[in-house]
């Protein structure tokens, strides 16, 4: 992760644990977030959308010319690395059908139904992640991107396919969202607001060395669910394969919440300031509030 190569099992990466035990235990299922800041549930989603929604959008991604035509399109074998990315908003890949059959439908909502306890609100956003062969995503908060409304707001991660840890697996910091200091300096601040580029660190051992927690990781198939709060501290392993790691991950809420205007209607504001002049990494000053 980052520069780092580190053990699994180790003293800063452990396998997540799964949920499926408490699948559909409201009550549970709050006591286990408030713990471990992360919910994993193996194999509750329809798996046939899935892969249904992964071979739509790598038939698009094969007719931009990323995909090595020597392998099967659905493997996502890429052809250019430096092509791919993050592809949020709305294009051809997240108007593919299954994939918003997937994230606005079905087995999502109705598990957000019970664990909110009330009627649930999408946001209409679509967040979609073409991970790249050798890159990685620095370690963040939610909140600093999406937290102009109820911070009883969650993130739903979903492997689309098959994510192997080599392929770039997302990893949660558990014990993060109880990590004052962080929640009260860095946690406040709001991208386009602050003109701020959002990443709390690339360094996964300096965190953990600062303020505690552990890594967790796993190996996620096609129908997993991973799903956390705005405070919990999450970032991906690197790439290390030749493979598109294609995920997404969509917002929920309860309906009868104040909500982000940003992420909402036909066409989402979206980040009106971030990514135009924003700083690319956190200044010294910065870091020295937070603490790392
Ligand atoms: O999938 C990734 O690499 C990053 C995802 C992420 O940052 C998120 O779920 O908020």
């Amino acid at each position: 992760m980052g520069e780092h190569q580190l053990d699994l099992p180790g003293k800063y990466f452990d396998t997540m644990i799964e949920s499926n035990d408490i699948y559909g235990d409201a009550g549970a299922m709050q006591v286990r977030m408030e713990e471990r800041g992360y919910l994993l549930f193996r194999d509750v989603l329809n798996k046939d959308t899935v892969m249904r929604a992964r071979l739509q959008m790598m038939e698009a991604l094969n007719d931009e010319g990323l995909l090595d035509e020597n392998y099967p399109i659905i493997d996502g074998v890429a052809k250019d690395p430096s092509k791919g990315g993050f592809r949020g908003g709305s294009n051809r890949l997240t108007q593919a059908p299954a994939f918003v059959e997937l994230v606005r439908e079905g087995e999502v909502i109705k598990f957000f139904e019970r664990f909110l306890g009330g009627e649930v609100r999408p946001y209409d956003y679509r967040w979609l992640r073409i991970a790249q062969p050798g890159k990685f995503t620095a370690m963040h908060y939610d909140v600093v991107y999406m937290g102009r409304g109820t911070k009883n707001l969650f993130t739903a991660w979903i492997p689309l396919g098959g994510v192997p840890i080599e392929h770039g697996a997302l990893a949660v910091l558990e014990g993060s969202h109880k990590f004052e200091r962080v929640k009260e300096t860095y946690g406040q601040m709001d991208v386009d607001r602050d003109n701020f580029q959002g990443m709390f660190s690339t360094d996964p051992v300096e965190v953990v060395d600062r303020h505690g927690g552990q890594w967790k990781t796993t190996f996620y198939n096609a129908g997993d669910l991973l799903v956390f709060g705005m405070y919990t501290m999450h970032g991906s392993l690197t790439n290390l394969s030749n493979h598109f790691r294609l995920s997404s991950d969509t917002r929920y809420q309860l309906a009868s919440e104040p909500i982000d205007e940003r992420w909402i209607g036909e066409n989402p504001k979206s980040h009106y300031a971030w990514g135009k002049e924003a700083t690319p990494t956190p200044t010294a000053e910065l870091r020295k509030v937070w603490g790392v």
